[in-house]
């Protein structure tokens, strides 16, 4: 299938506040939804006001900002709960269900007649105020696929604007999730949301899978934080989708992520993952001499991204022992130094050989190069 849509439902004010060690002020959730909303995400989800009284007062300071992206809140499927959101002016609601053995036993104890009841009644209602609702089955993936597809079927039946598959505890396998999401596209017309959590680490194929699979709308945090260790970073789904469909992340401020995520990050406390895809500390570093070389020729031997798309900059690493000769003349040439082959081969062997006792410094290998260029 080719994907024609992709939006953005970013949960850093929801999932993330999930995350262990965050604890978002109301000015840091101020600067979250502006940062997010100059970035272009289509939705802002953020905690249920029903959490707490600064909850609820911080959902409002948002909706009250000057902004592009709508805002939603995330409740449980109740009359009581989503009247408490839509009091609060969001434009539309998130609301879920347990749908799972696991959730209908250990949590809320309901039935699928019950659940579905419930929820015809809420999305009713939440529309009849003019505000959009979209429904989510958690932990879809343990839920036995005829019962999600009732759910669904009766919920879209109620006008949902859209449904959400949620992989609650990181469970789905890429192939699961192009299957059930597929059988979830033939049964509604809906849009279609994917929550993805990371426990296996398939969280970015999940989503990509879901994608490719008739999903609409994926759910992201800036970093990927989240319960436990989290959903869909932003910037990974950013990757995913521009190697693969450029056009549908052309409206995006790319250039605003690797500031989102450093913004993040010290909130929280946590590093930038030195893995993470765009905005990790070294995603556009190139080190051995083979891949130095074939980039310096050509970047996109070894890059399916270009950093200047998101005000990044490539590093071509000279001073190690895996360096090679075209490396270090490029080095040169932004230090206007010119050497002739010979010399830079020797100069190659010299540099392995001090690297092999101790990294160098960027400072003293220009300084190597500047002797010797001296001396030539
Ligand atoms: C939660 C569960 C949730 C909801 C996702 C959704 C999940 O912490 O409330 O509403 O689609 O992972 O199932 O985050
Ligand atoms: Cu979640």
């Amino acid at each position: 299938m080719t994907i024609t849509r992709f939006e953005i439902v970013d949960s850093t004010l929801r999932e993330g506040e999930q995350f262990g060690p965050a604890h978002f002020t109301t000015d840091d959730k101020l600067s979250i939804a502006r940062g997010l909303d100059a970035f272009g995400v289509e939705f802002i989800e953020m905690t249920s006001p029903l959490a707490s009284p600064q909850s609820a007062a911080d959902l409002r300071a948002v909706v009250a900002m000057p902004r592009r992206a709508r805002v939603l809140t995330h409740v449980r499927c109740t009359l009581d709960d989503v009247a408490r959101a839509v009091d609060c002016g969001v434009d539309g609601v998130n609301v879920l269900f347990g749908t799972s053995a696991w959730l209908q036993n250990h949590s809320h104890g309901r039935s699928i007649d019950a659940i579905i009841e419930e929820a015809v009644a809420v999305v009713g209602w939440v529309r009849s105020q003019g505000v959009e609702i979209r429904f989510s089955c958690e932990d879809s993936f343990r839920t036995d696929p005829a019962e999600l597809g009732r759910v669904y079927a009766a919920v879209a039946a109620a006008g949902v604007d859209r449904v959400g598959l949620a992989d609650t505890v990181g469970i789905a396998t890429p192939n699961q999730v192009a299957e059930v999401t597929a059988q979830v596209r033939a049964a509604v017309t809906c849009d279609i949301e994917f929550h993805a959590h990371d426990d296996a680490g398939c969280a970015v194929a999940n989503a990509f899978s879901a994608l490719d699979a008739g999903a609409t709308h994926i759910d992201t945090t800036i970093l990927g934080i989240g319960e436990r260790n989290g959903i869909v970073p932003l910037s990974a789904i950013i990757a995913r989708v521009m190697t693969i469909a450029p056009d549908l992340v052309a409206n995006y401020h790319l250039e605003l992520l690797a500031g989102l995520d450093e913004m993040v990050s010290s909130m929280v406390g946590v590093p930038v993952p030195f893995n993470a895809p765009i905005t990790g500390a070294h995603a556009f570093s190139h080190k051995a001499g083979m891949h130095t070389k074939a980039v310096l020729s050509d970047p996109g031997s070894y890059e399916i991204l270009d950093p200047a798309h998101f005000g990044r900059t490539r590093q071509i690493m000279s001073g190690h022992r895996l360096t090679g000769w075209n490396a270090l003349r490029h080095r040169a040439g932004e230090l206007g130094l010119r050497f002739d082959e010979d010399r830079l081969r020797e100069l190659t062997i010299e540099v392995k050989r001090r690297a092999d006792v101790r990294p160098i410094e960027s400072a003293e290998l220009d300084d190597m190069l500047r002797a010797s260029a001296a001396i030539q």
